[in-house]
């Protein structure tokens, strides 16, 4: 995500960080890097230059030739500014309706629109605990239709049948009296893609809306179209009221021009970013927490939260007391930790929120992608017999050979997974010598919901 910005910003903003002293000739020089970055990374030209002025105004004012360190002082700068044109806090949904509370989604062809209503609705189910109805008004494909009856099947939430013969507000009409009959929470509306040039097509959209009173109408845009995104979305905006956007393929995206400029350009929030094809890729977009991933520096509260929802929180509890027990760590837990990270969307993923990740050499990056390393490291537990796991001192020359042909992996594949559980083991040991797991148990119940603790405190 926004690698090629988070590269060129971080290196320009390295060589400014140290400085005691700033004179014009150099704050001059950042900003004409930084101006180049933004162009680069495809945001649009007001904002850049919004972006260039602000960040100019505030560099050369009170604030950074008081402060202590005016290098830091300048890259925080930055970092504001790039919280505000992405809209300073986040956006939630707001579904304050009398139920059920209408989603409906616009936007192109091929945008995600229909990928992002198995995501929301998915969402909505489990993190939100709402019930869901969902519904194609997409009449111009068959296979539309289809395509969200299967997506709804896998995220477990409600699919309100529609066929190509029928006029797309009618669809909405049924679904909603059926919603209501059924005390269904969320109803949200899948459309049919559409360019705003459209007449015809525009017209139906504004039909549909006018039927269904959204709560809340979501302009879904692909991030890899750069400030077209902000473009079209505002086009879109002319005829539609938009309440946010959803802004898909972020995975794919290297630039970040378009999550940079749709607030500016649309005065519209981003609510989501999509980051993946799968129905969990969905992130509720935080501009603080996007802006110290561009500047390289993690977004680890997004991490937190992950590993909150991905964590079975019982066998966590059972891990922690083991280990405080003294009871030792083996690699019967080594293993049920890489299939809880592997529930948490990836390692990929994970890791991409951590600080300084930026800055790793990219095949040692590549190594973990697709989940291919935990998948390769759990093979090799799984060869080993059960005595082995509990006594992995037993794992010697014969053994070693089994556990790799019985993984399809190489010995040293196998040496190194024993490698790396030792280093995790003595982590462990140390961790509950110095009550240094209690301490951490602790601080991480602060971030719990209210009334939930972990145990043994
Ligand atoms: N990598 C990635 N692919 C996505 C994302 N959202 C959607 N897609 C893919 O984009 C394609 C079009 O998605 P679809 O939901 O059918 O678009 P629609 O025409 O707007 O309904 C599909 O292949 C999706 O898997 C995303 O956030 N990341
Ligand atoms: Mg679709």
């Amino acid at each position: 995500m926004f690698e090629n910005l988070s590269d060129r910003l971080s290196r320009t903003l390295k060589n400014i960080s140290g400085r005691g002293r700033l004179t014009e000739d150099n704050i001059k020089e950042t900003l004409r890097e930084v101006r180049m970055a933004l162009l680069e990374a495809d945001v649009a030209l007001p904002v850049v230059r919004e972006f260039v002025n602000s960040v100019k105004e505030r560099a050369v004012g009170q604030e950074v030739s008081k402060s202590l360190s005016p290098g830091q002082a300048f890259i925080k700068i930055v970092q504001s500014e790039l919280e505000r044109a992405m809209g300073e806090a986040n956006e939630a949904l707001d579904l304050a309706a009398t139920p059920p509370a209408v989603i409906m989604m616009a936007g192109l062809q091929g945008a995600g629109k229909t990928t992002s209503v198995a995501k929301l609705g998915k969402l909505l189910r489990t993190r939100h605990k709402k019930s869901v109805l969902v519904v194609s008004a997409d009449v111009y494909r068959p296979a539309a239709i289809k395509q969200l009856e299967t997506l709804a099947t896998e995220v477990d939430v409600e699919f309100f049948p529609s066929d190509v013969s029928q006029k797309p507000v009618d669809i909405a009409k049924a679904a909603i009296s059926h919603a209501k009959l059924k005390f269904i929470d969320v109803v949200i509306v899948d459309t049919a893609g559409r360019l705003h040039v459209d007449e015809a097509m525009m017209d139906e959209i504004k039909a549909l809306h006018a039927t269904v009173n959204p709560v809340e109408t979501l302009f879904v845009v692909d991030a890899m179209t750069g400030q077209d995104a902000a473009n079209t979305a505002k086009a879109f905006n002319e005829a539609l009221p938009l309440t946010g956007v959803i802004l898909t393929k972020v995975d794919g995206d290297a630039r970040g021009g378009a999550a940079l400029s749709i607030r500016n350009i649309t005065g519209k929030p981003i609510k989501f970013l999509g980051v993946g094809e799968k129905t969990d890729a969905l992130e509720p977009f935080h501009p603080d927490r996007i802006a110290s991933r561009i500047l390289g520096m993690g977004d680890v509260l997004s991490l937190i939260e992950e590993v909150e929802r991905g964590v079975d929180k019982d066998k966590a509890m059972k891990l922690a007391s083991k280990v405080k027990s003294g009871g030792g760590f083996d690699l019967e837990d080594f293993r049920e930790q890489l299939q809880q990270m592997k529930n948490m969307g990836g390692m990929m993923n994970m890791l991409e929120k951590l600080p300084g990740v930026g800055q790793l050499p990219p095949e040692a990056l590549a190594q973990v992608q697709d989940g291919k390393m935990t998948g390769q490291m759990e093979a090799i537990i799984n060869s080993m017999t059960s005595k082995e796991r509990k006594n992995p001192d037993l794992i010697k020359g014969s053994r070693k050979r089994r556990i790799a042909l019985g993984s399809g992996t190489q010995i040293q594949d196998v040496n190194r997974l024993l490698k790396q559980f030792t280093q995790m083991q003595k982590m462990m040991k140390k961790m509950s010598a110095k009550g240094g797991m209690k301490k951490m148990m602790r601080g991480m119940s602060g971030m719990l919901p209210p009334g939930m603790k972990f145990p043994g405190r």
